[in-house]
């Protein structure tokens, strides 16, 4: 029975507006229908939000408030005496840091993971890329020779460990930067100590009484953000790698159509691999298998949701549900089984969604407890026999699934994932400098890094897919990560044949090389990849990153992660455009240091550009201005 008083009119526009992922439409057109709230619904409640809040002038940090700056109304400080600028430095230093720990709190649970890996404590998990394992051993000065895998992991851990804390003060991943890059740093005071202090000294800074001077604050976002990029993301994706193998390339498919209607649907959302890794090996268990078939399933069907899904997208070519704004409408198929989740980007509300149908919403973080779900205790020391428990319970639920309530909306989309820097080295015969020498002759103008999330302030997935489609006919390559790249791989870009779409430049290299014009790096603690692309670029250039034709952009950004990777691509000399104001317009110098003053210290600023054909105009001009500095 249709439940919705709403019109039928009104539905269909609304899902043309909110979303251009065709799938995504039916399935919002049925949630309407149906009656169950997504965010996009939430965020109309919302309206309109606060406006003191969206310029960054209210401060709730201590109980002499909450303040709001009013100039108009002579309200010109807080209670503590802080103006606009202290106010909304602080407050943005406080959601970067906030970012840079979700992402390095993750890169240390995967380090954790290895370490007990190596001394045997840890269930189910093998060192997978030896090579790789030996490579970071002689960055951090581990000993290799002679020695078993296991303790060179115990030791590797155990050194990456140390520089989450104060005692080594080095992050030695940092010094994969090219040499003008770090002098840079040097000067600028910007040299991150360790992960976790610099996150801890910004909290310490953004008590009241101690951060005065809204550069000073923000410089140290930039320290903040040296370290989770070079450091805890770094760490995240390069261990991670070690664990369950480097990404090459593969095929794979992408959108809610990857479900099936005769499988038991297991969608694995979040962030770390370190639990889906370990589902896709229960759900290979012939007991699992054989249970699957017993309740009737043809087999079980393992799907991804955002950065987890990435992950496995990467190293497994594991299909892809959608991206964040997916996580709702794949719940509302009425065919999955059972939505399993670590943490990171999802919506507290899911079991409220689940109630309306039979899905189990399975959490498994103490991080991350979500009321309504089922929670098991997952650990690496019983990854092995807590994965079986939880893909049981999806197998059980397979029953419960009420027929006439499925709606799979469509068929899924092909794409080509699995770009990791080694798969795009081999793939251009070893070396960057095939790259380089079409970089140089103006078949490749130069590379962006599209990155960043899903935001009901941009219709959904409009401003990654725009940007890219304008960007490659200007024969601009694309890099991407996160929910960027999923949605660039719904809309059919991250195949070969989307060649077509790129300027003849580019379109003539993509043709030689087999290679999508937009390729897919990973999730997004994975942008370290491509921080690690441009040192190869640049150093093999004889120049630092600020000096290369690249450029970042985050058209969708919602996350505090996204502020922490936009500073460190802008730390790391990467102009970067965004495509939603950060909550700053309501200090004019915090607008102007970060959009132009920052070019005098790190040669390079952020920009804000919500329509996505004028920010890649920005770019673009950009870009030729680097190649003319560099005389290409
Ligand atoms: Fe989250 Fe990583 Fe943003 Fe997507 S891109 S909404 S942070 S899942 Ni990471």
């Amino acid at each position: 029975a249709k439940m919705s008083l709403m019109n039928p009119k009104v539905i269909k526009e609304k899902s043309n507006e909110r979303t251009i992922d065709e799938l995504a439409k039916v399935m919002l057109k049925h949630t309407m229908e149906e009656g169950i709230e997504t965010v996009w619904d939430r965020f109309e409640m919302q309206q309109p939000q606060c406006r003191y809040c969206s310029d960054g002038v209210s401060c709730s940090r201590c109980a002499m408030g909450p303040c709001r700056i009013i100039p108009e109304h002579h309200r010109e400080r807080g209670v503590c005496g802080a103006d606009a600028d202290l106010i909304v430095s602080r407050n943005l230093l406080d959601t970067l840091v906030t970012g840079a720990a979700a992402h390095s709190d993750h890169g240390r649970d995967i380090v954790e993971t290895l370490y007990k890996t190596g001394t045997g404590e840890a269930q189910g998990y093998e060192i997978t890329d030896v090579k790789k394992l030996e490579k970071i051993a002689a960055e951090l000065g581990v000993e290799t020779k002679g020695r078993k895998k296991e303790e060179i992991a115990t030791d590797v851990g155990r050194q990456l460990l140390y520089e989450f804390g104060t005692f080594k003060n080095k992050v030695t991943f940092a010094d994969r930067a090219p040499e003008q890059t770090k002098e840079l740093w040097k000067a600028a005071g910007i040299v991150p100590r360790s992960v976790d202090r610099e996150i801890v000294e910004a909290m310490h800074r953004v008590h009241m009484g101690v951060g005065a001077n809204y550069a000073n604050i923000l410089l140290h976002g930039l320290r903040a953000s040296l370290g989770d990029g070079w450091g805890g993301s770094m760490m995240g994706t390069e261990i991670s790698d070690v664990l369950f193998g480097t990404p090459t390339i593969n095929q794979s498919q992408v959108n809610l159509g990857v479900l099936k209607e005769d499988h038991v649907n297991i969608s694995l959302h979040g962030h770390n691999p370190m639990l889906s890794e370990m589902i896709v090996r229960a759900a290979d268990d012939p007991d699992m298998k054989d249970l699957a078939k017993k309740t009737g399933a043809k087999g079980i069907n393992l799907v991804g949701l955002c950065c987890t899904g990435n992950e496995l997208l990467m190293r497994k070519g594991v299909p892809m549900a959608g991206n964040h704004f997916n996580q709702e409408l794949i719940i509302a198929t009425g065919a999955l089984e059972a939505m399993v989740i670590d943490y990171q980007c999802i919506f507290p509300s899911l079991p409220r969604t689940a109630s309306c149908y039979h899905t189990k919403i399975i959490s498994t973080s103490e991080k991350s407890k979500v009321v309504g779900s089922y929670y098991f205790d997952f650990h690496p020391e019983n990854a092995y026999d807590t994965a079986k428990a939880i893909v049981k319970m999806a197998i059980n639920n397979f029953p419960n699934r009420i027929p006439e309530r499925v709606l799979i909306p469509g068929k899924p989309v092909d794409l080509m994932a699995g770009f990791s820097v080694e798969a795009i080295v081999e793939a251009l015969g070893g070396t960057v400098k095939p790259l380089i020498d079409v970089i140089a002759s103006g078949d490749v103008r130069g590379a962006v890094g599209i990155v960043g999330c899903n935001n009901p302030k941009v219709q959904h997935d409009y401003g990654h897919v725009t940007l890219a489609k304008e960007l490659i006919k200007n024969d601009i390559l694309c890099v991407e990560t996160g929910c960027a790249a999923v949605a660039c791989g719904k809309a059919g870009l991250l195949m070969p044949e989307a060649a077509f779409l790129a300027g003849p430049g580019l379109k003539g290299v993509c043709k030689k090389l087999g290679i999508p014009p937009v390729l897919h790096m990973g999730s997004c603690v994975d942008c370290s990849r491509i921080l690690v692309l441009l040192a190869e670029l640049a150093k093999a250039l004889g120049v630092g990153i600020d000096q290369l034709p690249v450029a970042g952009a985050a058209p969708e950004w919602y996350s505090q992660k996204a502020v922490s990777i936009g500073s460190y691509f802008v730390a790391s000399g990467v102009y970067t455009v965004l495509g939603v104001m950060p909550k700053i317009a309501g200090s004019d110098n915090v607008v102007k240091l970060l959009t132009s003053g920052l070019n005098g210290v790190v040669n390079a600023s952020f920009a804000v550009e919500p329509d996505p054909v004028a920010a890649a105009e920005l770019i673009t001009k950009y870009i030729d201005g680097k190649r003319k500095a560099l005389g290409i």
